[in-house]
Formats: structure tokens, sequence, C-alpha cells
């Protein structure tokens, strides 16, 4: 029983009384908060990894998921996770950057052109020293970050065909100084909010305009609440799986190589999801009633080199990282 010190007490008795006939309890029973509904492939691929690792460690380390913001939005689960509140969650790198700026750099504006860079990049140096720099704020991260996709812009006003029809324009985007300074430089004006109160606030007319990955404007239904979906693949976002420094250190040698075998294996899963997902989910938005159009990069880029916003961030990385990336992507500032 001595080992049972690991899991909170609360923990126990609600397990108990939930399944009076189980009197065992896992020795580390950790919770994993995220920010998307459960039909996402982040959540279902997880699940999987959550079972691998409840079965490949005999029932010592069980992993509960609580998708959806049920644990509130990222903000706080990014405090409960460095608290230790919670044990694991996924930050996407805009968010995580609040914390950690340096993890922000694959959001530049425009850097990926497709996905062979951009794994290139995030498996390789960039990734590791991102991974560093979290690393350093008492988070373990996984090897391999999860894909959130290349953010594309919807809006319920008019579809965005140049960086001319940004001007103005009321945008909600994450928590996030880059993608405010981004959306700045480009003209908008955009609005910093919780993923949870996205549909929320585009159906009250808060904001106008949002901009994620298309999986995303599926799976939360965004299609319900905005008319046109522009292909500006902006950004390329991931999500970053992180665990709680303590709680990590806390698992025995082996049992952290399961969890990281699982872990990192549903990731690149996840990705082939998302992959997948990118050919067929157009289809679907559009009979959903979202009409999309596909705007060329360069009037943007040229408004983003215009108000200087590459140069800012350029200084604001450093030499080092922003090197790093240029490897992968070509010359950008
Ligand atoms: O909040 C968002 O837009 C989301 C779901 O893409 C992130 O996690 C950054």
């Amino acid at each position: 029983l001595r080992s049972l010190s690991a899991v909170p007490a609360a923990s126990i008795a609600s397990g108990m009384a939930a399944f009076p006939g189980i009197a065992r309890a896992a020795e580390f029973s950790y919770k994993y908060g995220n920010n998307l509904p459960v039909t996402h492939p982040l959540n279902i691929r997880a699940q999987e990894a959550a079972d691998r690792i409840l079965r490949e460690t005999k029932g010592r380390v069980e992993i509960k998921i609580f998708p959806n913001n049920q644990l509130g939005g990222d903000t706080d689960m990014l405090a409960q996770v460095r608290s230790g509140g919670i044990e694991f969650f996924t930050p996407s790198a805009l968010v995580i950057a609040t914390l950690v700026p340096v993890a922000a750099i694959n959001a530049i504006g425009f850097a990926f052109s497709d996905y062979s860079q951009v794994w290139s990049a995030m498996d390789g140096k960039l990734g590791a020293h991102v991974r560093a720099a979290i690393g350093k704020m008492r988070l373990y991260a996984f090897d391999r970050m999860w894909d959130n996709g290349f953010r594309q812009t919807t809006s319920s006003k008019a579809p965005v065909a140049s960086a001319r029809d940004l001007d103005g324009l009321k945008i909600r985007v994450p928590v996030s100084p880059l993608s405010i300074s981004m959306f700045k430089g480009l003209g908008a004006a955009p609005a910093s909010l919780q993923f949870s109160e996205v549909y929320s606030s585009l159906q009250t007319k808060i904001v106008d305009a949002q901009e994620n990955p298309l999986p995303i404007i599926q799976v939360a239904k965004l299609y319900e609440v905005q008319k046109f979906a522009s292909l500006t693949n902006h950004i390329w976002d991931g999500y970053w799986f992180v665990a709680n420094g303590r709680a990590w250190d806390r698992l025995p040698p082996d049992l952290k190589t399961i969890v990281a075998a699982a872990i990192n294996d549903a990731g690149l899963q996840q990705r082939e999801d998302i992959r997948k997902l990118n050919e067929s989910v157009i289809t679907d938005l559009q009979a959903k009633g979202l009409q999309i159009n596909r705007p060329a990069a360069d009037s943007f880029r040229a408004k983003l080199r215009e108000s200087g916003f590459y140069a800012e961030w350029k200084g604001r990385f450093g030499n080092e990282a922003w090197g790093l990336l240029e490897q992968s992507v070509g010359k950008l500032a």
C-alpha cells in the first residue's frame, strides 16, 4: 500500500465510490485536460494512448481525459499543469508561448509551405530548441508534437481574398501575443479570446471572424455561425503534449518509457488523421453551407513585411531560433 501515497486521497475515495467492487486504485492516477471536442482526432488518439498505457503498465498508470475545456480555458489549464492540479495538457504553440515565448516560432506568418517542412523542423533542431525552453519552465514536453493544422480565416461578413479584406475586421484570435501582432500588422482588429468562448462570441457578433484549421471548424461546428472560409494558410499550428515536471519525475523509468512511447506513437497517428481530414473536410464544410475561397499569399506577406512584423519577431525570438526556422523554410526577413 506504500505506493498509494502517490495518489491524491480524493481520487482514491471517488474511484472507490464509483467502483465499490474494485479495491485497487491505480498507483499513478493522472488527469489530462484539453480544449477540443471529443470527436477531434487529438481526443480519439489520446484515448487510445491512455488505454494502451493502462494495459501496458498493468493498471499502474491511469490517465483520465477531460476534453472540451471541461477544466477551464487554455489559460486555466496552463496554470493547472504548472501547479500540478492536472498532470497533462496539450496547449497549442500559440498558447504555451504566453509562458515560453520562443514556442510561438512555428506560428510566424507564412513560414511553412507544407507538412514536409513542418515535420522536419518540429521533429528536428527547431523542435528540440523549443522543448528545451519548455523544460526550463518545469514542464516536460514529449518528443512528437501533435498537429493542429494550417490556420484558415472564416467570417460572417465577406470572403477574405487579399490583405485589404482584413482591414478593420473584428477577428477572434487565441490568447497569443504573436497572433495579435500579426493580425494588427495585417490591418485587422484582433481580440484574444479563449477557445471556449469562440462559438458564442461569433454567434452574438462580439466578433465577426475567427481563424482555425479546418478540422476544428468542423468539429466545433463553427460553420453554424460563419459563412465564408478563406484558405489563407497563414499559420501552421501544433499542440505540445506536456506533463507537469514533478508528476513526470515521479514516474519510475520503466513507466516513463511506456507512457512516452504511447503518447508519441499516438501523436504520429494523429498527424496522419489530420492529413486525411484536410483532404475530405472541404467538401463536408461546403455541404454545410460554408463558401470557400483560396487567396494567394502575396498580399498578406507584403503587408506583414511592410508593417515590420518579421523584423520585430526575428528580434524577439533571437538569431538562434530564427536561424533554425530558416534552415527549414528558407530566408524570411
Ligand atoms: O484556440 C484555438 O483557436 C485553437 C483551438 O486553435 C488553439 O488551441 C490555439
